[in-house]
């Protein structure tokens, strides 16, 4: 379903109307603006559900710690452990690695997002490959070109 929403942004929100079921119109609307308006490989975070809260931040590189000072996430809007919903715009085949920790040895409970799946207006009910639940639990992310644990699930 996000994945028609999403391609139904891309062909004009004239017949949205049509697809959209009421009760998830505003919700799935603020998610297919988010990935109309972003350039072509980036990746967004949001600190709440259907791309609402805080944009936390938006990215075409990696961030091994989404706590610290540097890099495009930072402690500014507290972004470790914040994250509710996504938007990946991808412009090639990598997918976005999420992952439960922190540190550029990349190890630990991870999972990712497909380049095909726009975005995620929720994490709830999404697990790490170590079993932890994914929603606020997101520490660091990386690009990679393939292999990943698991997927987030639409
Ligand atoms: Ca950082
Ligand atoms: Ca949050």
């Amino acid at each position: 379903m996000r994945k028609i929403l999403a391609t139904a942004a891309t062909l004009g929100l004239a017949s949205f109307g049509a697809i959209v079921p009421a009760a998830n119109a505003q919700a799935s609307t603020a998610c297919n603006n988010a990935y109309a308006a972003i350039p072509a490989g980036t990746f967004v975070a949001y600190s709440g559900a259907n791309c609402g809260a805080t944009r936390l931040g938006s990215t075409t590189s990696w961030d091994s710690d989404w706590g610290n000072s540097s890099g495009p996430f930072q402690g500014r809007w507290q972004d470790t452990n914040n994250a509710e919903s996504l938007v990946y715009k991808s412009s090639d085949a990598r997918r976005v690695q999420l992952f439960n920790g922190t540190g550029d040895d990349w190890a630990g409970g991870h999972t990712c997002i497909r380049p095909d799946e726009y975005y995620m207006d929720t994490l709830e009910e999404q697990y790490f490959t170590s079993g932890v639940e994914v929603e606020n639990e997101i520490s660091s992310h990386r690009f990679i070109w393939s292999g990943c644990g698991a997927f987030l699930d639409s």
